[in-house]
């Protein structure tokens, strides 16, 4: 048996939960709408099996469910929007810089929104995809904890760190969107396979002794792996250095010493850039957009698949016959709504 949602209702009881875990309207709504939003484009290792993890982590005191976040006075010029988070969730220090990285950004053609001291624990598809909105291409990034052995290495170091950009396209089409994990797969994925009893494949992990794996206990104890061999691990060293140590916000070891755990939801700080096609082609023969357009179709034209046109493809399924939860997960969600924080052992 399973029971469907709208993305209102799934909404409205997430938000409940959270309010009753004692996190403010502020925090609440805005790392709600991510989770809700990631069940709606079946992204299951960033749905709502994220609120647990939400819940240890307002438990265990490393996070501030009831932040508010805070625009830090730059004098109103500048190309780097700095948001405080407070020690909140980065989500509702997203939402308040928004609108002016993207009033900046079309100004001078190229902004950053930092966003410091924040718990992040989502999916970066939803910021980059609100960015997009704006008329703009983004780039966003964030560090983790140390669970990946850079390549030619046998320890945890580098995070999952996650990379995402967005374009935006004209005709009210979905943005192009890809939004991956530097490591070959998200640390949730292998969570999710642990519950499951399922092995991994093969290539995603390495043992506590450096030998490779596809048992998920066996993988959360080793170190995952980098995608693409040292090209993914330069990726992810790029992240740590670009969203951790140039923006003053921990990197992933930093991050894993601070926590000295996994299983609660990491600290640290994100980076967003914002462009404008428009002031980068000023001058310049032809429209981004349509050129854009064009290489879209070259792509499909072979047969290929834009990325996110499986969660696009998702999204409106969801939006005509709804969200699917399974009995198990409902009854998760009840419990939490009816003992708060003290649903967790
Ligand atoms: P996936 O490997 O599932 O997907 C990566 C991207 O590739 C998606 O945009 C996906 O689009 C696209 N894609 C997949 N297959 C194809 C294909 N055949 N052709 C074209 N495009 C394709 O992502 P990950 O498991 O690496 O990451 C999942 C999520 O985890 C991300 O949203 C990421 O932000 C999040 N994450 C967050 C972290 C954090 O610290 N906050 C850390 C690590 C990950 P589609 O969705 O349509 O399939
Ligand atoms: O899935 O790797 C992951 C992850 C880490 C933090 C949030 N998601």
């Amino acid at each position: 048996m399973a029971q469907q949602f709208t993305y209102e209702t799934l909404l409205e009881r997430v938000v409940a939960i959270f309010r009753r875990a004692g996190m403010n309207e502020v925090q609440a709504t805005a790392l709600a709408r991510v989770f809700v939003s990631g069940e709606r484009d079946a992204c299951k290792s960033h749905g709502v099996y994220r609120i647990e993890g939400t819940l240890r982590t307002l438990k265990a005191g490393k996070v501030k469910g009831d932040a508010v976040p805070r625009l830090v006075d730059d004098g109103g010029q500048g190309a780097v929007v700095r948001v405080d988070a407070g020690g909140g969730f980065s989500n509702a220090g997203f939402e308040l810089g928004l609108p002016v990285l993207a009033e900046r950004a079309r100004a001078l053609g190229l902004a950053a929104l930092v966003v410091n001291d924040c718990t992040h624990f989502a999916a970066l598809w939803p910021e980059v995809e609100a960015v997009t909105a704006q008329g703009l291409a983004g780039l966003v990034m964030c560090p983790s904890y140390a669970t990946v052995a850079p390549t030619g290495g046998r320890a945890p170091l580098l995070g999952t760190n996650p990379l995402a950009f967005g374009w935006p396209r004209p005709g009210g089409q979905p943005p192009y969107v890809f939004d991956f994990a530097t490591s070959v797969a998200a640390r949730g994925e292998i969570e999710l396979h642990r519950r499951a009893g399922k092995t991994l494949p093969e290539g995603w992990a390495i043992d506590a002794e450096g030998n490779p794996t596809t048992d998920p206990e066996a993988a959360l104890e080793g170190a995952m792996l980098p995608f693409g061999g040292h090209k993914g691990s330069a990726i992810a060293t790029m992240i740590e250095l670009l969203a951790g140590v140039m923006i003053g916000d921990l990197t992933s070891p930093e991050v894993l010493d601070y926590l000295g755990t996994t299983a609660l939801a990491p600290f640290h700080g994100e980076l967003i850039l914002a462009l404008d096609p428009a002031k980068f082609s000023a001058g310049r023969a032809g429209d981004p957009l349509a050129r854009a357009e064009a290489l879209f179709a070259a792509i499909e034209g072979q047969g290929a698949r834009l990325p996110s046109q499986r969660r696009f493809a998702a999204r409106a399924r969801a939006e005509a016959e709804g969200i699917t939860l399974s009995d198990d997960e409902v009854a998760q969600l009840d419990r939490f709504l009816e003992l708060g924080l003290d649903a967790l052992d």
